[in-house]
């Protein structure tokens, strides 16, 4: 038990490695003018001191969701460690619309930083603009904007590593066999998006050969949509062999759904998902496997990040380095992306290690 203990935690420990190779998403587009204020222009000073009562504000994609609560919670947390100031901010559903008024609102309450989950790379882009134009820095994370119109973003993983492990999971347990679909979150999301298409992309090789992906649907983050697209799926797609559910809220509603009815033992189920959302399915045995990384790590590793850029320590720019408290030193990859880490994976052996 204790060695199962040990292993577990030196697991999730490596998740606070730097990967490298990931990927973001850089064919997005955006109509809106760059911001004068370009980050090449300055210089990076990686020994400038982390200045006193910075203000931070995490917008995440919504406030009701307990993943992104756990991340802004985390990051507000670590404000206090370099005495610095941060707040969440958010609506209640996960719409790009809903994100604008409150990046408008804290572009004029004058924040040192802003921190956004976007719910749409572009939409954000314009207020993102007006806010970089004003000196305020953008850091995304999670779900990014698109890169013109932040100065970095915090990926929790690999996109890619993300994409292609959920496929290989899945075909894992379904024995490279029939029928799969996505349950995702909202169309616009660009994280699940990016994810999406490296599972799309993993399904092209000859292993998956007789895998089929039949349907994407999509809960919008919202749970009792998530439970009656998974039902609609079950039901449209009699031969349904798995879903892959990239998405907290999803996976949960799925599992729900799923574990009273017929459909238990006979579909499988996985995805991204919380160990303590996730536990009774797991010990139902609704729910084999499914992944994540530590949300705290990701608030955390943001609300340095922020403070680093507002510092003057780092710009923006591929190769500069910063200290992320007690998670080390990072280093800024291509297209501004810092990695957080590898994902995880979470079954009955290990599931009980973990609390978040
Ligand atoms: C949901 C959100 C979030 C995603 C996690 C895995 O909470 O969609 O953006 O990163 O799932």
């Amino acid at each position: 038990m204790r060695s199962m203990r040990l292993a577990a935690l030196t697991a999730l420990l490596a998740l606070g490695v730097t990967a490298c190779g990931g990927t973001t998403k850089s064919d997005v587009t955006s109509a809106t003018p760059q911001a004068p204020a370009s980050s090449a222009a300055a210089k990076a000073d990686p020994n400038a001191p982390l200045k006193p009562g910075i203000k931070l504000a995490f917008l995440p994609k919504q406030i009701n969701n307990p993943y992104e609560t756990i991340v802004d919670k985390a990051g507000i947390e670590a404000a206090q460690e370099f005495q610095g100031e941060a707040k969440e901010v958010g609506p209640s559903d996960a719409s790009a619309s809903s994100q604008i008024s409150y990046i408008n609102t804290l572009t004029q309450q004058g924040h040192d930083a802003i921190l956004i989950a976007a719910n749409d790379a572009n939409a954000v882009c314009g207020p993102l603009q007006q806010a970089r134009a004003k000196g305020i820095k953008i850091v995304s994370y999670d779900s990014d904007a698109a890169p013109e119109c932040r100065d970095i973003f915090i990926n929790q993983a690999s996109s890619e590593e993300v994409g292609r492990s959920q496929v290989q999971l899945l075909a894992e347990m379904v024995g490279h066999k029939g029928e799969i679909a996505i349950l995702s979150a909202t169309a616009n999301a660009t994280n699940q998006n990016t994810w999406i298409e490296f599972m799309k992309d993993e399904l092209t090789k000859p292993e998956y050969k007789d895998m089929k992906l039949v349907k994407v649907a999509y809960g919008d983050d919202d749970d009792q949509k998530s439970f009656t697209e998974t039902q609609g799926l079950l039901q449209a797609y009699p031969d349904l062999k798995g879903i892959i559910s990239p998405t907290t809220v999803g996976v949960s509603a799925a599992a729900r759904y799923i574990s009273g009815s017929k459909y238990k033992g006979e579909v499988v189920l996985t995805g991204l998902g919380t160990p303590n959302q996730m536990r009774q399915f797991v010990k139902d045995s609704t729910v084999e496997k499914f992944a994540l990384w530590n949300p705290k790590d990701l608030g955390y590793l943001a609300s340095y990040a922020a403070a680093a850029l507002v510092s003057g320590q780092i710009t923006g720019a591929e190769g500069e380095t910063f200290k992320a408290g007690k998670l080390g030193e990072r280093t800024i990859g291509a297209d501004g992306e810092i990695i957080l880490g590898p994902p995880f994976t979470f079954d009955k052996t290990n599931i009980d290690e973990f609390d978040f």
